[in-house]
């Protein structure tokens, strides 16, 4: 019996349709989330990937591949004095987006029925 692992990667959008393809094309089964971060408040990606315990070092290699790190200027929510309860403006932070996000747990059953 093989023992499988669930890998959960957060990505960039704008990576997530190569890594799906190179994962694909190296045999792995994928499925694709289209989630929001908490912080940027922005689209990302989640894929989930069922692998098997000796593939999963392939699967993460793959993925550190594609997901290239990069910093982004982006703008946060700020509440100033004198400003009405409820009312922001922003401010502009730098933050490293790419990259990938990966929580990797062991799967205690794999069911197809
Ligand atoms: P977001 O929450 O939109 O965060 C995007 C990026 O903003 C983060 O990149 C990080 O560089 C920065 N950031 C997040 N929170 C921050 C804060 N409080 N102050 C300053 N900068 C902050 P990553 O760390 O690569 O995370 C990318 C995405 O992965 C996150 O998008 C979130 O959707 C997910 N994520 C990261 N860590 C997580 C965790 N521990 N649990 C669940 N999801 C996580």
């Amino acid at each position: 019996m093989f023992i499988m692992k669930l890998i959960i990667a957060i990505v960039q959008d704008e990576d997530s349709s190569k890594l799906v393809s190179k994962l694909m094309q190296d045999g792995f089964s994928v499925t694709k989330l289209a989630t929001t971060g908490g912080f940027l408040k922005a689209g990302n990606t989640t894929l989930l990937l069922g692998v098997e315990e000796e593939r999963m070092q392939d699967a993460i290699h793959l993925i550190e591949t594609v997901c290239k790190s990069r910093k982004q200027i982006t703008s946060a929510p700020a509440a100033l004095a004198g400003m009405a309860h409820g009312e922001y403006t922003t401010y502009p932070v730098e933050v490293t987006v790419g990259g990938a996000t990966m929580f990797i747990l062991s799967i205690e059953q794999f069911l197809k029925v």
